[in-house]
């Protein structure tokens, strides 16, 4: 057994006889109650389910393990003369809660590249679909089209017992997470660079390689991508493409179905796809003023048309954060660092300054500030990634490393299936009269 799996085995076991203590002794304990409006307005703050890899505060943003992103750019192992943290460290992390050293993560690094390879009906797969598919939509029946590699259904057919569901769980994730980069580069190049496909560098990084096989080679840009893959992973279990993960998984659905039915949730332009309708948003914003440098008042001005129209602004807003997401701030750090007057992330900057206050003038948002997808697609565009309905796919291959960790955990505590109550408007028209 490979020493990740091992630590990862003995700390979930412990942690599974603690649980059976902590509801034996408290499990009639109520955590909160829940209003009507939650009912009806899509269970904001009900607490419902476990998640370990991270928890969301809506002033502080994310921490993964308690770990801020701050925090993680200080204490994950990077490469050699980098400056920014290796998404296998945060893998790491999040799987078992220790932050692993530069050896640890050099092992990881090396077993994903030995996992990554993807069957060929995968790549057959996508050649038959219309080029001109969303990529998000490839990019979900490529993983799907992989499920017939899956160890744990393997296994599951074979009558594995239910005690070591972990374990099958674990290896499939493992390949997927190797996989992820080899798939979304393939779609990348299909789709935008005539099927001139960039073999993996096997001396790279998990990131490093997926920027290297975008073809997009330049150091600042694979700095970027460890960056990006890193804060993009996971943002605590209540946002829909972690929770369709759970919830899928739930019915020992295999982590290729259940990441697959995430991926399906991240394509919704609410959660995900805001990454690709912020920059075209932008975009078209420039086109109609004619200039990539628009006046305070322009751009308010387009705000106000977008808003009129019954559009949201994309890229602000959430349903949990009330303060600027830490994974915009930590976007604008890097972009400040490396990147000199670029119009599209000046831009992005005009906009964090002038949004967040129309947004509270009109008195019902209940967060005016930017989240994570307000930042990333400009940074992209300035490396040369300017294809934006490309973005989410990036998005998709982090949130691999967040959901299919909490999915490890879910089996090795075995969770049971996930199945909340639902009532009909009968039912609380009469609840209320009950009640008043
Ligand atoms: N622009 C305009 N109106 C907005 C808004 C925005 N960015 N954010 C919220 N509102 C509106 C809502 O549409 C809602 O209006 P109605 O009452 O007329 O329906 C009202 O303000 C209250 O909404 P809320 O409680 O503040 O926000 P929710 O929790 O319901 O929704 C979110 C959160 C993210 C869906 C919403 O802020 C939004 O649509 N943002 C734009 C899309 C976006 O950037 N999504 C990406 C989120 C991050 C991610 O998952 O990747």
């Amino acid at each position: 057994m490979d020493e990740l799996k091992k630590l990862f085995y003995e700390k979930s076991s412990a942690l599974k006889t603690e649980i059976k203590a902590l509801l034996k002794e408290h499990g009639n304990k109520p955590v909160g109650e829940v209003t009507l409006r939650q009912v009806f307005g899509g269970a904001r703050g009900v607490k419902m389910m476990v998640w370990d890899p991270s928890q969301l505060d809506a002033v502080e943003g994310i921490r993964f393990r308690g770990k801020s992103i701050p925090e993680l750019r200080e204490l994950l192992p990077r490469i050699d003369g980098g400056k920014e943290p290796l998404p296998e460290g945060l893998f790491w992390l999040m799987l078992t809660g220790e932050v692993p050293t530069q050896e640890q993560v050099n092992w990881l690094s090396d077993e994903w590249e030995k996992r990554a390879h993807v069957p060929e009906h995968t790549f057959k797969a996508l050649e038959a679909l219309p080029a001109d598919t969303h990529p998000m939509t490839q990019f979900s029946m490529a993983i799907v089209s992989m499920q017939s590699e899956s160890v744990f259904s393997k296994r599951y057919a074979e009558g594995i017992s239910k005690h070591d569901y972990w374990d099958p769980t674990y290896e499939d994730a493992m390949n997927l997470i190797a996989r992820l980069p080899v798939v979304a580069a393939y779609i990348y190049r299909r789709l935008f660079k005539n099927g001139d496909h960039i073999p993996a560098d096997h001396s790279l990084d998990w990131a490093g390689n997926f920027a290297h096989m975008l073809g997009v080679d330049s150091p600042d840009f694979k700095s970027l991508m460890r960056l990006y893959l890193t804060i993009h992973a996971d943002h605590e279990g209540g946002n829909a493409s972690a929770h369709t993960v759970h919830l899928t998984g739930s019915t020992l659905s295999d982590s290729y179905f259940a990441f697959a039915s995430g991926m399906n949730s991240l394509a919704g332009p609410l959660h995900g796809l805001a990454n690709q309708e912020v920059i075209k948003w932008i975009f078209e914003m420039v086109e109609q003023l004619g200039t990539d440098t628009p006046t305070d008042d322009q751009v308010k001005q387009y705000i106000h048309d977008t808003l009129n129209a019954g559009k949201v602004i994309p890229g602000y807003g959430h349903a949990v954060l009330r303060q600027p997401d830490p994974r915009f701030t930590a976007q604008r750090i890097f972009a400040e660092a490396n990147i000199k007057d670029d119009p599209i992330v000046n831009i992005v900057w005009q906009l964090f300054d002038v949004v967040p206050d129309i947004l509270k003038g009109l008195g019902k948002v209940k967060n005016p500030w930017p989240n994570v997808d307000a930042h990333s697609g400009a940074i992209l565009v300035h490396y040369g990634l300017k294809e934006y309905s490309f973005y989410t796919v990036l998005f998709g291959v982090s949130r691999a490393l967040g959901v299919l960790s909490a999915l490890c955990w879910s089996r090795a505590m075995g969770f049971p299936l996930e199945r909340p109550k639902s009532v009909t408007t009968d039912w609380v028209k009469q609840f209320i009269a009950e009640n008043s």
